[in-house]
């Protein structure tokens, strides 16, 4: 069995929390979805494309943690003598679903920060084929890993215990190569930023690091810790970095790609400027030309 979530007992209120987080999760996703489909009109058109891979990042998500949390519900059942959830014999849950999701999307995180960077031509096409490929190996190197966590948390004689560590130290190699490249496009990007766009993308960076080693800390648990609370604290620490690394900064992109916009003049993003840029919003203009207040009505 793939995962150390299936050799163990829970307590109710264990199962429940992991239940309720999934469905936390698939709200904010769909949350998301609306956000980035409303406010696309927000952003010159030049970074739409950002608002566009945050709505495919969040459905492709929802769909994914969606299935997990029937998995969830389907694998286990309550023994009302003991007060306790075990597993359903002939049923599997597994994190694997995670890591397919995750070549959708983190590939398509990666792009979204080029575009809103303002990459083109063959600059973009060359960031963009590092992080695909760096991302992907990352991805399935872990994957493989993982298949070995049953022994490393001790509950299998077979199998071996290397492969966890030699997989997740490769895929750990590539994990650096992409947060050196994410450092360099965003405190070396091609367009000249203003000093409040370059604050945000500073922002973007470290909170990219934060949410991104969250998913090795996840991977690491069963071999630190193994009860029931442990899955909590991993599943915690799996939704945690998954809202954070796609919503919190797909909303934090958008929002520097609004503030882009807003220098560039772009009408309708300078109608919804008044927050930060409060001198550069636009008035309707009044009758006359006056710039007083009108009378109250
Ligand atoms: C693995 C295996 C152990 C070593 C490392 C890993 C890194 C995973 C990361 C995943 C990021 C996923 C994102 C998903 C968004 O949808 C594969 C757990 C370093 C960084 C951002």
């Amino acid at each position: 069995m793939p995962n150390f979530e299936n050799y163990l007992e829970y307590g109710y209120w264990q199962f429940d929390v992991i239940r309720h987080i999934f469905a936390l999760t698939v709200a904010a996703f769909l949350a998301g979805l609306v956000y980035f489909a409303l406010t696309i009109e927000n952003v010159a058109p030049r970074y739409r494309l950002s608002n566009v891979i945050s709505a495919v990042v969040m459905v492709s998500a929802a769909l994914e943690i969606f299935q997990l949390w029937l998995l969830w519900n389907r694998s286990f059942e309550f023994q009302a003598a003991t007060q306790t959830w075990t597993r359903v014999e002939g049923m599997i849950f597994s994190n694997g679903y995670r890591y397919a999701n995750w070549s959708i999307d983190v590939p398509m995180l990666l792009t979204q920060l080029l575009v809103v960077l303002g990459f083109s031509g063959r600059a973009f096409w060359s960031n963009w084929g590092k992080f695909t490929l760096a991302g992907l190996l990352m991805i399935w190197t872990g994957y493989v890993g993982q298949y070995y966590e049953p022994a490393v948390a001790g509950f299998s004689d077979t199998q071996a215990v290397a492969p966890f560590w030699i997989w997740g130290g490769v895929s750990t190699v590539f994990y650096v190569y992409i947060l050196w490249l994410v450092y360099t496009v965003t405190h070396r990007p091609p367009e000249r930023l203003s000093d409040q766009v370059s604050t945000e993308f500073g922002r973007i960076w470290i909170l990219l690091l934060c949410a991104w080693t969250l998913y090795p800390l996840a991977y690491l648990v069963p071999a630190v810790w193994v009860s029931d609370e442990a899955v909590v604290v991993r599943q915690v620490l799996f939704t945690t970095a998954d809202i954070t690394s796609k919503l919190v900064f797909g909303i934090m992109l958008s929002r520097a790609a609004r503030h882009r916009s807003i220098e560039e003049g772009y009408g309708p993003s300078l109608a919804v400027a008044g927050e930060i840029y409060p001198d550069r919003v636009e008035r309707p203009q009044r009758a006359g030309g006056s710039d007083r207040p009108a009378p109250a009505e």
